[in-house]
């Protein structure tokens, strides 16, 4: 038994020694220690000892036991303090290598044309409005005059939450201006830019998800010459002084009358050019006198207040200013595309 020992004693010292990580450790120590390990089993053997010698043998294998405990944990001590230098030396970092370049990015060209006209606005004392892209059809479309019929109702052309048509994304940006007629203390001056959804195809013109601003002015004795007076200001300011613009009639439901603004193009002074497609004008706007109805269901009395209001597409005006020629490539954010602005 004593030889037994001798040689577990040696075998096992020898392995540990001789272990290269942590789960081969385990491994030993089951394997010489564990309840069906090598000293177990000849512990076992003890019983066919006489009484004088089973302390000697005993005290042996105690003293074998905690010797292979000992040695473990040392191998232990030894292999985790290997595996932290590894680590150090396989993490170092060389502070002398030039460091990676981080591209920096900048504001998107769509968002320069829009923080242009938001500037222009606040300095005519205009506040800049914000609200939900989900919206009740009843703001984005009853209460705007847009009556049950209307094909733009039509679930081919806008995006549905409820079977009942009740909520949608918005189609135009005028909800909020609905919202600020309904909430805001009178005279209202105010800019509402955002997204807006509409049921298209995209193609070079056209995106399911696209930018409108809209802007609008409540007060006693609004008429359509503060219209045109702001707006050609507005455009002389984003064009050049000078800018020759013309009021076309149109027809929007929330607006009477309602026109729509075309400037002279500014490249060929209306001769006709690819930047206005040989038409000498380039549509820039809808806009109108708020229609009495509109008012009178915001809570705004028709016959003291008026107002007017316009709207147009940012990604349009981003277009024609960057000579951007497909709507795309404002949506793909390509670098190489958005770094040419
Ligand atoms: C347009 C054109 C004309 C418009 C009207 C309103 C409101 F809420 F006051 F009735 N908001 N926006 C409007 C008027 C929008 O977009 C082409």
């Amino acid at each position: 038994m004593k030889e037994l020992m001798q040689s577990l004693r040696e075998a096992s010292l020898k392995a540990i020694t001789e272990a290269q990580d942590m789960d081969l450790l385990e491994t030993l120590r089951v394997k010489y220690l564990g309840k069906k390990g090598e000293l177990t089993a000849i512990l076992r053997q003890m019983g066919q000892l006489s009484a004088q010698e089973r302390p000697a043998m005993g005290q042996l294998a105690n003293q074998l036991r905690s010797d292979i405990e000992n040695a473990i944990e040392a191998r232990k001590t030894e292999l985790s303090a290997a595996l932290l230098e590894k680590k150090l030396r396989d993490e170092a970092l060389d502070v002398s290598l030039p460091g990676e370049k981080q591209p920096i990015g900048h504001k998107h060209p769509m968002y320069n044309v829009l923080d242009q006209i938001k500037d222009i606005f606040i300095g005519m004392g205009f506040e800049i409005v914000d609200g939900p892209e989900v919206e009740l059809a009843d703001y984005n479309f009853t209460k705007l005059n847009i009556d049950e019929g209307h094909p733009s109702r039509e679930w081919t052309d806008t995006f549905y939450f409820t079977e009942d048509s009740s909520i949608l994304l918005r189609t135009q940006t005028s909800p909020m201006q609905i919202h600020a007629m309904e909430t805001r203390e009178l005279p209202i001056r105010i800019i509402a830019p955002g997204r807006v959804y509409r049921k298209d195809e995209v193609d070079a013109t056209h995106s399911p998800m696209f930018h409108q601003i809209e802007g609008m002015v409540i007060d006693k004795g609004v008429t359509m010459s503060d219209l045109k007076a702001t707006l050609n200001l507005v455009v002389e300011k984003i064009y050049g002084k000078g800018t020759v613009t013309r009021f076309r009639p149109h027809h929007f439901p929330f607006t009477e009358p309602s026109c729509e603004m075309d400037i002279q193009c500014h490249k060929c002074g209306g001769k006709g050019c690819p930047t206005c497609k040989g038409e000498g004008w380039i549509e820039v706007l809808g806009a109108g006198m708020v229609h009495p109805k509109v008012l009178a269901g915001c809570g705004i009395d028709p016959d003291v207040y008026s107002g007017w209001a316009f709207g147009m597409g940012l990604e349009r005006l981003a277009m024609g200013e960057y000579k951007i020629t497909d709507l795309r490539l404002i949506f793909e954010n390509d670098v190489r595309f958005l770094e040419q602005f």
